[in-house]
């Protein structure tokens, strides 16, 4: 393939190699940041992602014998056959694999028409085609993008009239039911609904979203982005392991979900699970962590950007000493970063590795960046990629 082509032409030219025709469009979906409300969503929270300028391209056409053909230009492997006829979730007892990245656009596939959007024999056969630019296993979303991506490619071509909220539910039940991920539905939302030169502000209770305006060129900022580049085993099963606590803590206080613990109220409720140390921890993750999206809230809302550093530091400080989802690289970029003269950082996406997200004045982004660079090398670390955040528009069509 041509490298010098651009992502759109690129994608027509990876559809006709493998495909040997034409595709009728092609859809682009990003991965996110999470500026602050992290294990929030699961608990009917708030969250405030930002979309990245890295997107998942999938150039496609429709097909009309039932036959859905995928195929990455990122993956090795070959096309990926399958006909959605026979498209079911893999019993969560059947172990092994439930198909590596193809499991994810296939769930698309599956939660589409299991939802009736699409019905008859055959309804929803595709040739798709992806290239993507959004990093993998780095905590920015590249499996959200690879489903919104494909949903919207199919909302498209059959004609469905889905809005990008749905869009993003349909994703995450294809992720949990059919790939099998207990994910919450900040990520699909992100890649689905963000707006360019805004952050995202999501109550996932309501399903009710705000564009809020992040504009960090015009004051002056930047918001970096460092990939870790390590991503540890740990955090397979300790997403599932936090969200079990987290409803366990729900239970023991008797509501339907930590959301509905006021922050006012924190000190109480701790108090009645005095003795489980942990669901103490994670409860007040949490409340407090809710509580910090709104202040960063307010604090957007009145214009004053800057002081949103300090609440995202302290975050990071719930993140690794109360929820304990954080890593010793992740937390060496925060150390450092803010020892360097950043107004803030912390980490963001699940954990146990990925990314950490940096607020800077746009004059120290090079040597705040610089400083982490050479404490990973001093600490013997992978150095990591550093690149900035620049809040971009949700899932779109190119072509
Ligand atoms: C992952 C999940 F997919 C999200 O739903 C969210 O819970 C996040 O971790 C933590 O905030 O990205």
């Amino acid at each position: 393939m041509n490298d010098s082509v651009s992502g759109p032409d690129r994608a027509v030219e990876g559809f006709r190699k493998v495909f040997g025709a034409e595709p009728e469009g092609v859809w682009a979906a990003p991965g996110r940041v999470n500026l602050i409300g992290e294990h929030t969503d699961y608990n009917d929270g708030f969250v405030m992602p930002l979309a990245l300028p890295h997107t998942c391209l999938a150039a496609a056409r429709a097909r009309t014998d039932g036959v859905l053909r995928l195929h990455s230009g990122d993956a090795p492997g070959g096309v990926v056959e399958l006909r959605v006829d026979d498209l079911a979730p893999v019993a969560d007892d059947a172990g092994g694999d439930r198909g590596g990245w193809a499991a994810y656009p296939a769930g698309v596939v599956w939660a589409l028409r299991d939802a009736g959007v699409l019905s008859g024999d055959g309804a929803g056969g595709a040739d798709l085609h992806y290239t993507s630019t959004v990093p993998t296993g780095a905590g920015l979303s590249s499996s959200a993008a690879l489903e919104v991506v494909t949903a919207t490619a199919l909302n498209e071509l059959y004609g469905l009239g889905l809005e990008p909220m749905r869009i993003a539910q349909l994703c995450q039940r294809a992720e949990n039911v059919f790939v099998g991920v207990p994910c919450g539905i900040m990520d699909q939302t992100a890649s689905a609904c963000c707006a360019e030169g805004h952050a995202l502000f999501l109550d996932t209770r309501e399903m009710a979203l705000r564009q809020v305006p992040f504009d960090l060129a015009a004051e002056g900022l930047r918001l970096l982005v460092v990939d870790t580049q390590v991503k540890h085993e740990l955090g397979d099963g300790a997403y599932a392991n936090r969200r079990a606590s987290c409803e366990a803590g729900a239970r023991a206080l008797g509501v339907n979900a930590l959301r509905d613990v006021a922050y006012e109220h924190l000190d109480e409720a701790l108090g009645t699970l005095a003795g489980d140390e942990i669901l103490v921890k994670r409860v007040r993750h949490v409340v407090t962590e809710n509580h910090r999206v709104e202040e960063v809230i307010e604090r957007l809302d009145a214009g004053a950007t800057r002081s949103i550093g300090p609440v995202l530091t302290d975050g990071h400080a719930s993140c690794r000493d109360d929820f304990e989802i954080s890593c010793a690289e992740l937390d060496l970029v925060v150390e450092t970063a803010n020892a360097a003269g950043a107004l803030g950082a912390r980490m963001t996406g699940g954990g146990f590795g990925g990314s950490a997200i940096v607020l800077v004045e746009e004059a120290d982004a090079e040597s705040v960046g610089k400083a982490v660079t050479e404490a990973f090398a001093a600490a013997g670390y992978r150095a990591p990629r550093i690149f900035p955040a620049v809040p971009s528009a949700g899932a779109r069509r190119l072509a």
